[in-house]
């Protein structure tokens, strides 16, 4: 039961936790805000590309096609009905992951946040509220069906741990500069 909670959890999430991964290794190139500031600080900062929002919704909605063509095989060995991705649903969690991760750094900034700055829990769950905010409404009824209370019961808890594990492993491994 839990188990197949997890696995229907996890494999949902996948084309939203890929992406601000995705854009870690992708990033550079001209930020989002242009370098523009508002009120004495920029409004979301250097580490807010273009480059890095584009490939990584990019790689999401990818990911969410392969996962489709997968998903025959991982239901049988699983055990578990595991969902398909219509493209609107995949483009939403995927773009609305790097959008959450945005709305963050806006946060950030306001809050006298350098780059690269720690806001412990918003960190972690930033871009699960972008993707889940944003499937609910382009793809309310697919949203409905796959994110069911105990299944997002799950993704909010297994989230925070996923991130911070993926996290230091980036940082020990020279992709990221700083571990959260
Ligand atoms: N990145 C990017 N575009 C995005 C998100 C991330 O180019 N939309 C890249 C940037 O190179 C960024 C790195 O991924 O520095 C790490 O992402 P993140 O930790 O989200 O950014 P920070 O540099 O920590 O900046 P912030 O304080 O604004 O979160
Ligand atoms: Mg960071
Ligand atoms: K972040």
């Amino acid at each position: 039961m839990i188990g197949s909670l997890v696995a229907t959890a996890f494999w949902a999430m996948l084309p939203a936790y890929v992406p601000n991964n995705a854009a870690v290794l992708a990033g550079g190139g001209r930020p989002i805000d242009g370098g523009r500031e508002w009120r004495g600080t920029r409004v979301l900062g250097d580490g807010k590309t273009w480059r890095g929002t584009a490939v990584g919704t990019l790689v999401g909605v990818v990911l969410a096609l392969a996962l489709n063509a997968l998903n025959d095989p991982a239901s049988a060995a699983l055990g578990v009905d595991l969902p398909t991705f219509a493209l609107p649903a995949a483009i939403a969690l995927a773009f609305g992951a790097m959008c959450g991760d945005i709305g963050a750094s806006f946060l950030k900034r306001r809050s006298g946040r350098e780059r690269g700055a720690a806001f412990p829990g918003l960190d972690q769950l930033d871009f699960v509220v972008g993707a889940l905010a944003l499937a609910f409404v382009v793809d309310p009824d697919w949203a409905l069906d796959v994110f069911t209370l105990p299944v997002l019961a799950v993704v909010l808890a297994m989230t925070p741990v996923l991130h911070v594990v993926t996290n230091v492993g980036a940082y020990a491994l020279g992709l990221k500069n700083e571990p959260w």
